[in-house]
């Protein structure tokens, strides 16, 4: 149990943290800092709305590296499944015989975004280009495409947004703009076209990555975000000059943190739940096991309760989750992801409430406790004992209390100025009786517990805001 005292601390160091963190690069491999914050910006608000009451978006990483699947001349390739050709150093012209094999003829689009839906999702990101080069719809600007390379000859891109179009779902595209292994201009292969600093780095820019982008911004219907990655090299004007042709083709169009400028959101490095809260829109993308694209070895999978705990958790400071499947080369998505998602999408049916359109906690100390006497660790990070059993949520007037855990006792809530008037459980409505222990409200939880996955009270107070005490 923790002493009051060091609750104090705790808050003062989460507090300390969350300054730091916002000046810091976010990408995982990105060596671009990003910009301070500037002043608010009404129409970035406007274009955000939606960004921020959407919370739980689905990420989708398909290429040739889903042929492959993490092996290469009968050798397990370890690392990331999209990296193969890196972390093999596949030359371009062995890669490249992948398209010929690329025929994914179960690839479902309806079927995809029906997924997403029943997921409970809100939006989908889907890779149009990773770095290995391959676009996954027709360009004009490089014959390396799904349409002009593979025997399958579909723009996947293509079927995708019109079902999405059809089902009301927002689509979005990942679109690696600086790394292509494939062009000798472009940054990463190193292995067959030497060091970046020796390149025309701007030619690629000119006649693909920006081409390229220009192509999803008008083909595509209505894009939601472009989600660009690793920053590498964008320096001077070309980080600006893809924003450019964002806002000027589709102006509502978000554009996420790793551009290399200043971008609508702020994106956390792969897989890095922040500690603290922070009111600033952001997203963590993570994976759902430990690969974005498919790896047959790789069934390590997080479980339901876990995506579950991610997500809340994530919620409750203020972000929004972008979780990622790798499908097949087949066109399939691993039904134990499709399994693993519905489950929480059913979840979501019943305590979606607790999180679409939902603010963070006005609280802060059930997030964790600082280890290491609060020094922070080489990145500037606070390293932190996670408090894993319950987050809260808010909406006016309304504390969602996410129970992870059946608790042992009865519940105390947090101390706050605020009147407790009534509490339910938000599944099936039954009231949660209220009482007062040594002056404090406390929960009598049932036992067993509703949901032993996570059960939300919803404790209603006086006033909209909550003001916490201490
Ligand atoms: O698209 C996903 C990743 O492929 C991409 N970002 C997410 C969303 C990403 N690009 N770079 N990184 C992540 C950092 C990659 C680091 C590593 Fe490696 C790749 C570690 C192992 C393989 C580079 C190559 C560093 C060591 C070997």
């Amino acid at each position: 149990m923790r002493s009051p005292l060091f609750a104090a601390a705790a808050f003062v160091a989460l507090a300390t943290v969350s300054a730091d963190v916002k000046e810091r690069t976010t990408s995982g491999a990105a060596s671009a800092v990003q910009p301070a914050r500037s002043a608010p910006d009404p129409q970035k608000e406007e274009r955000l709305k939606w960004f921020r009451e959407a919370k739980y978006g689905l990420f989708i990483h398909w290429g040739l590296y889903a042929v492959p699947a993490g092996e290469w001349n009968g050798k397990r390739s370890l690392g990331l499944g999209e990296w193969i050709m890196n972390r093999s150093h596949i030359p371009v012209g062995d890669y490249q015989k992948l398209a010929a094999q690329f025929n994914p003829v179960k690839y479902n689009a309806e079927e995809w975004v029906r997924l997403a839906k029943d997921a409970g999702m809100k939006y989908i990101v889907i890779t149009s280009k990773h770095h290995d080069g391959f676009a996954m719809f027709k360009s004009k600007a490089s014959a390396y495409n799904i349409v002009d390379a593979t025997p399958f000859k579909r723009d996947i891109l293509k079927e995708l947004a019109d079902a999405c179009a059809r089902q009301g779902m927002r689509l979005g595209f990942y679109y690696s703009q600086s790394q292509d292994w494939h062009e000798p201009n472009g940054a990463g292969n190193i292995w067959d076209f030497g060091p970046d600093d020796k390149k025309d780095y701007d030619q690629y820019l000119r006649s693909k990555a920006e081409p390229q982008v220009r192509e999803l911004l008008t083909g595509y219907g209505p894009v939601a975000l472009i989600w660009f990655d690793t920053p590498r090299m964008m320096t001077g004007d070309r980080a600006q000059r893809f924003a450019g042709i964002v806002r000027s083709l589709q102006p509502n169009t978000l554009i996420d943190g790793r551009l290399g400028t200043e971008g609508d959101y702020r994106s956390t490095g792969d897989n890095v739940i922040p500690h603290e809260v922070s009111g600033d829109a952001w997203e963590v993308p993570a994976t759902i096991n430990h690969t974005w694209g498919y790896r047959k070895d790789d069934t390590d999978w997080k479980s339901p309760g876990q995506i579950a705990f991610k997500l809340i958790d994530i919620v409750s400071k203020g972000g929004n989750y972008l979780l990622n499947v790798g499908p097949m080369a087949d066109g399939v998505i691993p039904q134990p992801s499709q399994d693993i998602l519905r489950t929480v999408g059913r979840w979501l049916q019943v305590n979606g409430e607790a999180v679409y359109g939902a603010g963070p906690t006005p609280f802060g100390d059930e997030l964790g406790e600082p280890s290491n006497r609060g020094r922070k660790d080489v990145r500037g990070d606070l390293l932190v004992y996670p408090q894993m059993q319950w987050r809260v949520t808010t909406k006016p007037g309304k504390l969602y209390f996410t129970l992870f855990d059946e608790p042992r006792a009865s519940f105390a809530l947090p101390r706050m100025q605020n009147a407790v008037k009534r509490a339910y459980r938000l599944a099936d409505g039954a009231p949660v009786e209220v009482k007062t222990e040594n002056g404090r409200p406390v929960l009598i939880i049932e036992r067993p517990i509703f949901d032993p996955m996570a059960t939300v009270i919803v404790v209603e107070v006086e006033g909209t805001k909550v003001q916490p005490i201490g």
